[in-house]
């Protein structure tokens, strides 16, 4: 057996006798210690840039439940704000962006060399994070992936289906694509600063890859994902990364080929059998529990926990979440699926 932590030896494609997990979101209002933390922040996005503060909420999760890995507490909207966008968070609601729907607009943001102006208390957090988190405990950073993070730019807001988005896709190709590369050119220098500042992995969360299809998903999830991969690669190459392209249903097969992802994250849609023989059989797989089960937990959660490991147990894998807790979540509940997780009652 190597010294190497868990994440990291099932991100080498190590097959473990009980996987390694943490959870989307992990540091979140369904957190007490969250909530008093980003009370005394004052709202979201003081906490975001406060390297103290958030890495005091990236450790409450670990210190709480002995997690394999802890997440940089960030937002993938940082990128945008970093671009020159105006962003805010409506108490309730959700972000708020200015928007961009020209190619005038895209041409006013500033140069990627710019972005570490806002984003240097990020890599802050990431300095301290690397510093005083457990030593079994794998440091991962992240990002958004560009069509996600452009469907927030486009829109100014979150939306059900993404239209603005694929109606600037469709109507202004070139102005689009112009956009694509800037968040693009700009999440590589993000990440390269997250890794040289001490993230040990790093996950680009396309949330809204699902809503692409055919040609447009192989455009604007795959390819854009391919490039970060290969850019970060050529610089880093022994740090591991992981693709989450939310939805993608059939697509997630030969996704980690096709984009060079260490490991690709699935979302509950998926069904754990199919994904092991489809999936897993090109490395490492993460996932997939429904986030409901954080909130109803008793047997179900034990009785599908289980599912899950056993599924996945003939290769290397990462036990998560299908996407993030929500803040009605029962903390008491994320214990119950750690424990059912590592007791390993599950094996048949
Ligand atoms: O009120 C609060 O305290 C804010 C809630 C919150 C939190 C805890 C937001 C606002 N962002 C975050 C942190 C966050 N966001 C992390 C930190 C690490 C962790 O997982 O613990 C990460 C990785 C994200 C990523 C993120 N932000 C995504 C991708 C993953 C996903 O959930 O699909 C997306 C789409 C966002 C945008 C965003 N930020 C916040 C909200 C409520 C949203 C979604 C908005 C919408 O679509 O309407």
């Amino acid at each position: 057996m190597t010294e190497k932590k868990t994440i990291l030896r099932a991100l080498a494609g190590e097959t473990q006798d009980v996987p390694p997990i943490w959870m989307m979101r992990q540091a979140g209002r369904y957190l007490p210690e969250y909530r008093a933390t980003r009370a005394q922040a004052g709202d979201f996005l003081s906490l975001c840039y406060n390297p103290e503060l958030a890495a005091e909420v990236t450790l409450q999760p670990i210190r709480r439940y002995g997690f394999d890995a802890a997440i940089l507490f960030a937002d993938i909207l940082l990128i945008p704000q970093a671009l020159g966008a105006d962003l805010w968070f409506v108490t309730g609601e959700g972000p708020r962006l200015s928007t961009i729907t020209s190619q005038a607009e895209v041409d006013a943001l500033k140069p990627t060399d710019a972005i570490h102006d806002r984003l240097s208390p990020i890599y802050e957090t990431v300095k301290i994070l690397a510093r005083e988190l457990p030593k079994e405990t794998t440091l991962i950073g992240f990002a958004g992936a560009p069509w996600t993070v452009a469907t927030y730019m486009i829109a100014g807001r979150g939306t059900p289906d993404q239209g603005p988005a694929h109606t600037f896709k469709n109507e202004d190709r070139a102005a689009f694509s112009a956009l694509m590369e800037r968040i693009t050119d700009a999440t590589i220098e993000y990440l390269a600063a997250q890794i040289e500042a001490g993230a040990e992995v790093v996950k680009i969360f396309d949330s809204w890859a699902g809503s692409l299809n055919g040609a447009d998903f192989q455009d604007f999830a795959l390819a854009p994902t391919a490039k970060i991969i290969a850019a970060l690669k050529a610089r880093h190459p022994n740090v591991p990364i992981i693709a989450f392209p939310r939805e993608a249903g059939d697509a997630y097969q030969g996704f980690a080929k096709a984009t060079g992802a260490d490991c690709v994250a699935l979302d509950n849609s998926v069904a754990p059998d199919w994904a092991a023989q489809h999936v897993q059989v090109d490395g490492c797989v993460q996932g997939n529990l429904a986030s409901a089960h954080m909130v109803t937990g008793g047997q179900k959660l034990i009785d599908e926990t289980g599912a899950i490991c056993r599924a996945f147990a003939g290769g290397p894998h990462i036990f998560n979440l299908g996407h993030g807790i929500t803040p009605d979540a029962d903390p008491e509940n994320v214990q119950l699926m750690i424990d059912t997780v590592r007791s390993g009652n599950w094996r048949s």
